[in-house]
């Protein structure tokens, strides 16, 4: 397959909801989308992770779209032919940039598949069609505040809350929830990295609450406090943004950091990596599940046929395209008896709807490839 065009798309979209986290807050999901059109015609879609500020992760929209152009579509257009499973070799050598990486990959990935007609939850050998999901619920204004959605959450029939925690914001809403909705709740915490290595006594009191996991408490880097706070505590320590490739993954569940992982294909640069992650955490009994960064229809549609794995055994932060956004880009994923289906169509199964994505848009480049 060759590539002869690729669009840069930037994408403003509301969220329904403000989504608070210790990293900041946001009322928009601004998104970088990248549309490659092989020499055939065929269009394939990618959405990068990455947000406006490079608070979560290094990177960030403008150095995605900037890495993207300069070096990433140009080294894929001197290839010339190019499969999507070659696409991170190709990319190698350029460093970090993974969530910039993984767009490319997972729009030539949806073209090539597209043209053979099989879909992303077939080619990645899933046999679910369909999946239960959990929902990541913001830091709040108070506690009421927070017991109120996280009601309308379960009413709407997600399997699991994950609660956003902070210091000043964690035993009481833990609490709270636990106390209004019982012991049978399926309840997990993400900090964010927000604590440090003074604070690993104070999050071991959250023992206590039966808790599925404690995600991130500590600083990307800091392997060795979450390995600390994991032999004090009974609570699992999962790990999101430590985690940026298969290696990571094999290095930090060695080292005692954690016995289950958040898997995001940006993070770690590409389906296929996640699927490495994916299949080494299944061979050493290490539980996995998808994480969510906001996704359009065009990532959530990828991480669902993702997700359908064996592996990914907990429910994801795969929502419904309802829980943040009040009319998507793609038709929208439904929450329906407990359960989102996944798309069945060629590729993603899903593609932009034009008016509502010219609505959305606020910038677009073309990068010509063709030799
Ligand atoms: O840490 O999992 C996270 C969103 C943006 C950045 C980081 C995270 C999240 C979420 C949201 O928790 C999950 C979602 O609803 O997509
Ligand atoms: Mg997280």
């Amino acid at each position: 397959m060759r590539i002869s065009q690729v669009e840069l798309r930037d994408i403003s979209l509301p969220l329904v909801t403000p989504f608070r986290t210790s990293l900041g807050s946001q009322d928009h999901r601004d998104a970088l989308l990248v549309k490659v059109t092989t020499d055939d015609g065929v269009v394939g879609w990618g959405e990068c992770a990455a947000d406006s500020e490079p608070d979560y992760s290094p990177e960030y929209i403008d150095g995605a779209r900037d890495v993207l152009r300069r070096h990433l579509i140009p080294a894929i257009a001197r290839e010339g032919e190019v499969s999507a499973a070659a696409v991170g070799d190709v990319l190698s050598w350029v460093r970090g940039h993974q969530m910039a990486k993984s767009a490319l990959e997972a729009a030539i990935l949806d073209a090539e598949l597209r043209t053979t007609g099989m879909s992303l939850a077939e080619a990645f050998g899933a046999r679910r069609t369909e999946l239960a999901v959990g929902v990541s619920v913001g830091i709040k204004d108070s506690i009421d505040d927070l017991v109120e959605s996280v009601a309308g959450y379960l009413d709407d029939g997600y399997a699991r809350i994950k609660l956003k925690i902070e210091p000043g914001w964690d035993y009481a809403p833990v609490e709270a929830v636990r106390g209004v909705f019982g012991d049978a709740l399926a309840l997990q915490v993400d900090a964010n990295t927000a604590y440090g290595p003074g604070d690993v006594r104070y999050l071991s009191g959250l023992d206590r609450f039966g808790l599925v996991l404690i995600e991130q408490p500590f600083a990307p880097d800091d392997l060795a406090t979450h390995a600390e706070l994991a032999s004090r505590m009974d609570t699992p320590i999962c790990l999101d943004e430590s985690i940026t490739s298969a290696r990571d993954a094999a290095t930090a569940v060695r080292q005692g950091a954690c016995t289950i992982v958040n898997i995001k294909p940006g993070r770690v640069g590409g389906y296929f990596e996640a699927r490495r992650i994916h299949d080494l955490c299944l061979a050493s009994g290490i539980p996995v599940w998808c994480g969510g960064m906001l996704e359009t229809g065009i990532g959530r549609a990828a991480n669902l046929a993702l997700a359908a794995l064996p592996g990914f055994t907990l429910p994801g932060d795969i929502s419904a395209s309802a829980r943040h956004f009040a009319t998507d880009i793609t038709r929208p994923f439904e929450l329906l008896d407990g359960v989102i289906a996944l798309p069945t169509g060629p590729g993603i199964g899903v593609e932009p709807d034009a008016a509502r994505l010219d609505e959305v848009t606020t910038a677009v480049e073309l990068v010509e490839t063709a030799a």
